[in-house]
């Protein structure tokens, strides 16, 4: 009896594609594309230690963070995956300064912007924790043939798609276009991602708090109180929390969606305006964490998929997991 291979990720898009009865087929594409490029980087994240390209680039990035080898390779891999699909119109990545329009020697009239961030938390490539890729998904809006900044500084409510691949004891992918959150899970030896997490939600009910802690001499007396709060000692509602941080969004985002968590990255002395890129990381996350019933502001309150960008690499507080948590944690924040 051959093995169930079960829903692949193909067969899930053709289904949502299913829903816009006028689609081209253009956005399914486009999502194909992207899932090969993300195999292609899981399958260089999971030998990296057995090629020689650990370590650093001896490079640093528009952040003026130092570049891993495998930063580089992430970054390079999904333009060049992506550059000559004829499906978009441009793209921007965390790891450079400006916008890409797609070169005139590819095909052109793409109508999708998107967006990455190639390898969050590369700092945790060496010691083998898992990390990830993180992408949004917008419509082209501004009139000239090639896209303008304006496409790309669209807010969180403008986005078609968002999502991330999390490579660690397995690869997953997990995505939304509006219709609830999925997760696959790569099948090596296929080389498919197969729907393993079927319309994700959120627990209600955190079990963990994500935050630094080191940086609490930082932090203003709002926050700490806020920290404290899931610290306390309180049955009734669950409490205390516990405590899980590994330094790498994705890795974190991930459990605490799965599990039931809140993350939080405030502003401190360091980072007045808060150390995680808006378009890079908090918008795409707060799309997962809204479609799988969670939410997402910023430490004044605001709802990050409202909040209007003014630059590419825009940084914001980010507090981001179940609903109830998040709405304890803007209280505290606004009271
Ligand atoms: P810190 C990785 O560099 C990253 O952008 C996120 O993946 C991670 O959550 C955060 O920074 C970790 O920052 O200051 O706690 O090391």
């Amino acid at each position: 009896m051959p093995t169930k291979l079960g829903t692949t990720i193909t067969k899930k898009i053709m289904e949502e594609q299913r829903l816009y009865p006028s689609a081209s087929g253009n956005f399914s594409g486009m999502l194909y594309e992207l899932v090969v490029g993300l195999k292609v980087i899981a399958y260089e994240v999971n030998k990296a230690g057995l090629m020689g390209i650990l370590g650093k680039a001896g490079s640093s990035n528009i952040q003026g963070e130092e570049q891993q080898k495998l930063d580089v390779f992430a970054n390079t891999t999904l333009i060049h995956k992506m550059d000559h699909t004829g499906y978009l119109a441009g793209m921007a990545s965390e790891e450079n300064e400006d916008i890409f329009p797609i070169p005139d020697r590819h095909p052109q009239g793409g109508k999708y912007i998107l967006l990455f961030d190639p390898l969050d938390g590369s700092s945790n490539i060496d010691v083998n924790i898992s990390i990830g890729t993180i992408f949004s998904v917008f419509r082209k809006i501004s009139d000239h043939p090639k896209c303008e900044l304006k496409d790309f500084l669209q807010p969180g409510t403008q986005l078609l798609a968002s999502g991330y691949a999390v490579y660690g004891s397995s690869t997953m992918f997990v995505y939304s276009t509006g219709y609830g959150v999925q997760g696959f899970t790569l099948d090596p030896g296929v080389g498919e991602f197969i729907l393993s997490h079927p319309d994700i939600m959120t627990p209600k009910k955190a079990s963990y708090y994500s935050i630094n802690e080191g940086n609490s001499v930082n932090w203003d007396a709002k926050i700490t109180k806020l920290v404290n709060y899931f610290k306390m000692d309180d049955k009734a509602s669950g409490r205390p929390l516990s405590g899980r941080y590994i330094g790498s969004l994705v890795a974190d985002f991930h459990r605490n969606l799965l599990k039931g968590g809140i993350f939080m990255y405030p502003p401190d002395k360091k980072s007045p305006n808060g150390k995680l890129r808006l378009m890079y990381e908090a918008i795409p996350l707060a799309y997962i964490a809204e479609q799988a019933g969670g939410a997402a502001i910023d430490c004044f309150g605001n709802r990050i998929l409202d909040i209007v960008p003014k630059e590419l690499h825009q940084r914001t507080s980010l507090i981001i997991g179940g609903k109830d948590a998040v709405e304890q944690a803007r209280r505290i924040l606004l009271e």
